[in-house]
């Protein structure tokens, strides 16, 4: 059964040099990741803050932050190695949304070296409803949007606390405004023309029998893909003694979801500072240049 929308020529066009969103895709075009936003505004059960951002990447792997200005400089070479880049991702180590100044220049920056280069971001979905406007506005046409659950009760098991607007939320308060922006927000990039992707983490016990739920739900605001992806325990966060989801249950609850929306079944949870083919991940070869740019680059970690 074909569940994916037809999508309007120009979107399908770019979208099929996309290596996440076409699977026909990942053998072929390449992605990098910048790893320009440090910062996050929630607290997750499985992230460890001293890593990457698990909602898009593996945890147990720390990255280098760049700067706007070292980013577009490392697009640069990369893109001279890598003819078949395609796509410039932010995935973290923090969330894009919560970065948004930095992402914005290193997006413009890049644009105005590359105009046919495509950018793709991944976050928590909590800033959405104030910077979705300007994603739409920059020409940005791949979200994703981690979404656990679309109930508060088991986002509280889920979410430690939230940031926003200078605030900080706990328990459930925090899990429904974190997914009321999430679901507000998908909804308005799916009705600008964006291609939403969902990553939802599943973890035996606390969300996997709701998963079916979620999906049907961000199917109806619009999404596109789902990316079911399993729990990796993180050294250090508070769900690190449970254990990692059995991937046979994971690809059973995408059987389940499948028809309702198109599944991601090639993902590799990759580093927020990932670079190549989604098999063949070259961010070591790519580090000599991060090493050459230093002083215009790190920033101390959150
Ligand atoms: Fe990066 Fe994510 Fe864009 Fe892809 S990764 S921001 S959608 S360009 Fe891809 Fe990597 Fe899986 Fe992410 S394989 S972790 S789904
Ligand atoms: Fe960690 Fe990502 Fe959750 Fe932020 S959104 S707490 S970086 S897993």
């Amino acid at each position: 059964m074909n569940v994916s929308p037809v999508l309007p020529e120009e979107l399908a066009k770019i979208t099929a040099k996309h290596p996440c969103y076409s699977f026909e895709a990942h053998h072929q075009f390449a992605r990098m990741h910048l790893p320009v936003a440090p910062v996050c505004n929630i607290g997750c059960n499985y992230c460890n803050r001293k890593y990457d951002c698990p909602n898009e990447s593996r945890p147990g792997v720390t990255s280098e932050i760049l700067t706007p200005k070292a980013a577009r400089a490392k697009y640069i070479s990369v893109k001279r190695a890598l003819p078949n880049l395609t796509v410039v991702g932010i995935a973290g180590p923090g969330d894009a949304l919560a970065n948004w100044s930095r992402v914005k220049e290193s997006v413009a920056l890049i644009r105005a070296e590359a105009s046919e280069c495509m950018f793709c971001l991944s976050t928590n979905g909590l800033m959405l409803p104030r910077y979705g406007p300007e994603i739409v506005t920059l020409g940005i046409r791949h979200v994703t949007v981690t979404v656990n659950c679309i109930e508060p009760v088991i986002g509280a098991d889920i979410y430690q606390h939230i940031e926003y607007q200078g605030k900080r939320y706990a328990g459930e308060t925090a899990a429904e405004i974190l997914i009321g922006n999430q679901m507000a927000g998908i909804q308005y990039l799916a009705e600008n023309g964006v291609l939403v992707k969902i990553n939802i983490v599943m973890i035996p016990g606390i969300n996997a029998s709701h998963i079916p739920d979620v999906v049907k739900k961000v199917k109806k605001l619009g999404a596109f893909l789902t990316n079911i992806m399993p729990l990796i325990p993180a050294a250090g966060s508070a769900f690190e003694a449970l254990p990692r989801t059995n991937m046979r249950e994971v690809q059973a609850m995408r059987e389940i979801c499948r028809v309702d929306i198109a599944q991601m079944r090639h993902c590799q949870q990759c580093r927020a500072d990932a670079i190549g083919l989604l098999t063949e991940d070259l961010s070591c070869q790519f580090r000599e240049i991060t090493a050459e740019l230093q002083g215009t680059v790190v920033f101390s970690r959150p």
